[in-house]
């Protein structure tokens, strides 16, 4: 049987890329066809997607793919950040720009949904943890705006952009799931929790599952992309973070993983939720993830703190900083951290003046110099990922014999190496392309591939090349820096 080419756009918080798959029996490959920046912008009104520059970004990616691919793509399907939307009029038209997730919009706004729903029970009828860019707060910051009261639709970004391509219009489960408005028992609407916290779930289209068909691209984009018709879309597992987890390559039966980039997301992969008090206080989240699976994990802020540093001094090269982090010395376990679970450190700007202030806030000596700040950042990571990855398996009563590292963090050995030492346990690290990737197979099992995740993640792990780190280090150094914060 044949080899056939899928295309994976795969949005993140600082760069798209369109990735061409090529899936067969017993093969699987990944190239890039298109990188292109996403930059933010921050204007008067507030911090804003450039979504049209990512809309163009992914015309010009369709139109590499297809050449890469030879002309032929069996589908495309997009995946993204999560919980932000765009708004459409009565006619179908995008209301304004994107906002941002880090947009202070929602600062202090969380508490006056929980006065109509308390927090408790938003928990226990959703499963999402509390962030304060949950699409559920967002709209709650909406209410009243011109814009808000013009509005017939919500569409997150990857349904946004689908829309755009096809003309057609739905919302993906997986990332429906991080609006906070989904019931994880039974996977449709929380229509109790909407109605009390004054949300119309009219505004939302009808739910797709991760494998539906979505559209064709329409006659002026495949014009517009030198597409030969008809290519069909797939909805993939849209919640870039869920295509991620689906990519994991673990063989093992007792796995944890982390989803390392912008942001680190560290837990389990379970077949319930996880919906009890004691969960709901660690700030665990229930996000949806594919073949029924759910995806109980912890934000934690993740390379965030290293890309705002780079940016304040004027990004200077990593690759000689890293070295020169790799020998700060601090003993046998982290040097000074800070807690980078929690939202200290969500919006842009001064990240190595406020990681140095949150040290000395917490009695220990702040870093001095750009390579002590690297270090403190990736410890800081390291120690938040142990952290997320233990109380996971306590809350879920799970074992977990092995850490799977996958996304663009796995580029980043120290990381890697300091995960291991923090956990205590053996870390596997690859691929860096894991949300393309699950992307990539969720439209292949809808075009025919027949492979249940276990067989998903075989074939990753005999195509994709991997690292191991074996742990090293004073394991208890790193517990005691971990009931320091807890405390
Ligand atoms: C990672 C991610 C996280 C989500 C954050 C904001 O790219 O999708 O899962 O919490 O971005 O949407």
């Amino acid at each position: 049987s044949r080899t056939r080419a899928f295309a994976a756009v795969d949005l993140g918080a600082s760069s798209g890329r369109v990735m061409v798959g090529r899936v067969g029996p017993g093969t699987l490959e990944l190239s890039e066809a298109h990188r292109f920046a996403n930059r933010p912008v921050a204007l008067p009104e507030g911090l804003r997607w450039d979504v049209l520059g990512l809309y163009a970004g992914v015309l010009d990616g369709l139109r590499a793919a297809g050449g890469a691919a030879g002309g032929r793509l069996a589908s495309v399907g997009i995946d993204s950040w999560a919980v932000d939307y765009g708004l459409l009029d009565a006619d179908g038209a995008l209301l304004g720009n994107p906002v941002h997730y880090r947009d202070a919009r929602t600062e202090g706004v969380a508490e006056r949904v929980w006065a109509r729903v308390p927090a408790t029970e938003l928990y226990a009828a959703t499963g999402i943890q509390y962030v304060p860019f949950n699409t559920l707060y967002q709209l709650e910051a909406e209410r009243g705006t011109a814009r808000f009261a013009a509005s017939r639709q919500l569409l997150l970004i990857p349904d946004l952009l689908a829309y755009w391509l096809t003309g057609e219009r739905g919302t993906e489960l997986t990332n429906a799931s991080t609006t906070q408005l989904i019931d994880p028992r039974t996977r449709e609407w929380a229509h109790s929790v909407a109605g009390r916290a004054g949300i119309d779930l009219g505004l939302f289209a009808p739910l797709r599952q991760p494998g539906d068909p979505a559209g064709k691209l329409l006659p002026d984009v495949l014009a517009r992309t030198g597409l030969p018709g008809p290519v069909p879309m797939t909805a993939v597992a849209s919640h870039d973070t869920a295509s991620a987890v689906a990519a994991v390559p673990a063989t093992e039966r007792n796995f944890a993983y982390i989803c390392t980039g912008t942001w680190s997301l560290a837990g389990l992969e379970l077949e319930a939720p996880v919906l009890t008090e004691e969960s709901r206080r660690a700030n665990f989240t229930n996000e949806l993830g594919v073949d029924g699976t759910v995806r109980y994990l912890r934000n934690i802020m993740g390379l965030w703190l290293l890309q705002e540093s780079l940016r304040a001094w004027g990004n200077p090269e990593l690759e000689p900083l890293l070295r020169e982090a790799a020998t700060v010395r601090t003993g046998s376990g982290p040097g000074p951290v800070v807690d980078a679970s929690g939202p200290a450190f969500l919006a842009p700007g001064r990240m190595p003046e406020r990681i140095a202030e949150a040290c000395r806030a917490a009695g220990l000596p702040a870093p001095r110099t750009r390579a002590e700040t690297v270090r403190c950042v990736l410890d800081s990571l390291a120690l938040a990922h142990r952290r997320a990855i233990g109380e996971a398996r306590r809350l879920a009563g799970r074992e977990v014999d092995v850490v799977h590292m996958v996304g663009g963090g796995v580029r980043n050995a120290l990381l890697c190496q300091l995960t291991a030492d923090a956990c205590g346990l053996p870390v596997v690290a690859g691929p860096a392309e894991a949300a393309a990737l699950g992307n990539v197979l969720v439209q292949a099992r809808a075009a025919g591939l027949r492979a249940d995740r276990r067989r998903m993640r075989e074939l990753l792990a005999g195509t994709q090349p991997l690292a191991s780190y074996e742990p090293s280090g004073d394991g208890r150094a790193w517990a005691r820096a971990a009931a320091r914060i807890s405390a």
